[in-house]
């Protein structure tokens, strides 16, 4: 029985390949990482060949690959079929021979964390073909001051007292320690975030705190965060290599199961990091779309997510079925050589169109309430802002509704709008709207535009700005740009600090003087009614003269 010898093996005299396949007969004791005499031969078959060899041992100590390489490298086949133990570790671990450089180098760790292997060793060759040091290296399930592998002490191969089963087991035990509770991991992703920049530390911590905000939003428990500052990007992987291995032992001692990037990944970026890392892979506009998607409850809402999806989704589709699809052409009238890509592609344009459609309906709809409410003549205030300010909690503090409002990014989809009494006794319709956010995916933000119709046709924008949160002025920044790109900035405007109650009177009124803003705690209703008379200043004198004010002396409407 012969096996495969992986690598290039041309020119290998015949004699010479039986000798290599004769490896596979080999064993070595389970207990032993590798035998002395197993050893000697990988040692005299390297100075022979001139080539570096290497061999894949299982834990019964069978050997599962022999790889023959050139002077400098061996490369390791894609070893996925072999079935990961009951560990994390692939249950193979790699010895394999050097010539000039002592001990493991960076690609020798590279696959060890890769690949998941039990152990990597390099094995020097002596010039007299006499197996020099070996050099063993293994992955440290829980990162000590951020090691990440650990080493035996080199020493002879006969000298190589260590216990390989003892040392597999503990560290297989001390994985499966760090393992969570399976409730907790079947039920949520447990995700590692990495934000890549070359600007500056500041800017990267905001952007990755925001990044958390909105994993938790979307019930991801974040286990760890990681910003690397490079001058470039990598192309392939966005980190480099390195810190892609790091990246990814990581994971693997926090039982992480998804990395999630704070920028877009191009769809050959998400591909090679999770073919390399074994984990799923998202980037933040994904993300943000998983939130849209939990939260849509009205068809409206659910309609511009699955827009946004289907747009993200189109230029990610991949060609790689074409050569089995392209049997699908040329049956029920589809024209020969249709690949199943295009058919894909064609479907969700055909879907994108007939929802398209039926938003228009919709918006429709929404539009002749709006008319209604105008020959009413009631004056429109809408409340806009970063998500997370507050919008919704005002707009139940002025009404005693009690629309959901909770402490996630994108709590609120679908705009909403109420009757609110303004002081002087006249009426106003205040809406809620969908959460404004920096750097709002495209697909996202032209699903949401029909939301946002809303408000071109408001009155007056009341800008609500949490003012606890360490990045408002961001935030604050971002909103009033949106606001100006969307061709709104013409609208009476309102600066509206909320979440006062959480920082002190003093900090409260310079803010305010700074920013020529109005300042608010929507959890505190008595601190609501100068706002209110502002906004009756603020509206257009029209409205008054349309409306015979309404008096009500009970305590709903009274601020
Ligand atoms: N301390 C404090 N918390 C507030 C105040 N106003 C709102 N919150 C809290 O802030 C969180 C977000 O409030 P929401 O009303 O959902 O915010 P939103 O602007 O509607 O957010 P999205 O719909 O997600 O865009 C909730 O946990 C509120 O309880 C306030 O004045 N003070
Ligand atoms: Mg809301």
């Amino acid at each position: 029985m012969s096996k495969t010898l992986y690598g290039n093996t041309g020119g290998l005299k015949p004699s010479l390949i039986r000798r290599l396949e004769r490896l596979y007969r080999r064993r070595v004791p389970p207990t032993k990482i590798i035998s002395h005499e197993l050893a000697k031969e990988l040692s005299t078959l390297s100075k022979e060949l001139n080539r570096q060899i290497g061999i894949l041992l299982t834990r019964r100590g069978e050997v599962e690959s022999v790889i023959v390489g050139d002077y400098n490298q061996i490369v390791i086949p894609a070893i996925t079929r072999y079935r990961e133990a009951e560990g994390r570790l692939r249950g193979l671990r790699c010895i394999h021979t050097h010539f000039s450089h002592e001990g493991l180098d960076q690609d020798d760790l590279l696959d060890l964390a890769f690949l998941r292997l039990d152990l990597m060793a390099a094995l020097m060759v002596r010039a007299d073909g006499l197996p020099g040091k070996i050099y063993v290296a293994h992955l440290l399930p829980s990162g000590h001051n951020g090691q990440h592998y650990g080493y035996l002490d080199p020493v002879y191969p006969w000298e190589l007292a260590e216990d390989f089963q003892r040392l597999i087991a503990s560290l297989e035990d001390e994985l499966e320690r760090k393992r969570p509770a399976k409730e907790v991991s079947d039920r949520q992703d447990r995700a590692i975030l990495i934000h890549v920049t070359s600007r500056s530390k500041s800017a990267a911590a905001e952007s990755i705190a925001e990044l958390k905000e909105l994993a938790r939003s979307a019930g991801v428990t974040v286990l760890d965060t990681i910003v690397q500052r490079r001058h470039k990007i990598d192309p392939r992987f966005v980190v480099g290599k390195g810190k892609l291995s790091e990246l990814f032992i990581r994971a693997m001692q926090l039982s992480a199961n998804l990395l999630i990037f704070d920028q877009e990944l191009s769809p050959s970026q998400i591909r090679s990091i999770a073919e390399v890392t074994e984990l799923r892979v998202i980037d933040r506009t994904q993300l943000i779309l998983d939130i849209f998607a939990q939260r849509a409850k009205s068809r409206e809402g659910k309609i511009q997510v699955e827009m946004a999806q289907l747009r993200y989704l189109l230029p990610r589709l991949r060609s790689r079925d074409d050569a089995f699809s392209r049997l699908t052409g040329g049956i029920g009238g589809r024209g020969p050589g249709e690949t199943k890509l295009e058919i894909d592609r064609r479907r969700i344009k055909d879907r994108l169109a007939r929802l398209e459609r039926e938003l228009k309906s919709i918006s429709a709809q929404r539009k002749l309430r709006r008319q209604r409410r105008k020959r009413k003549g009631l004056p429109v205030v809408a409340i806009v802002g970063y998500t997370n300010a507050g919008k919704t909690t005002l707009l139940n503090q002025l009404t005693g509704d009690r629309l959901l409002a909770e402490n996630k990014l994108f709590a609120t989809l679908d705009p909403t709008s109420r009757r609110v009494l303004l002081p002087g006794g006249y009426m106003a319709i205040f809406t809620d709207t969908v959460g404004f956010i920096r750097d709002l995916p495209q697909d996202l933000e032209r699903a949401f535009r029909a939301t946002l119709e809303e408000l071109y046709e408001a009155d007056l924008l009341l800008h609500l700005i949490d003012v606890s949160n360490p990045y408002f002025e961001e935030q604050l920044e971002a909103v009033e740009n949106i606001l100006e790109e969307m061709g709104l900035s013409h609208l009476p405007y309102l600066r509206v600090f909320n979440k006062i109650d959480l920082l002190s009177p003093e900090e409260v009124e310079i803010l305010k003087r700074r920013w020529q803003a109005q300042a608010i705690s929507a959890l505190k209703k008595e601190t609501l009614k100068p706002l209110l008379e502002t906004i009756a200043q603020t509206l257009p004198p029209m409205f008054y003269q349309r409306q015979s004010p309404i008096f009500i002396d009970h305590g709903k409407y009274e601020y």
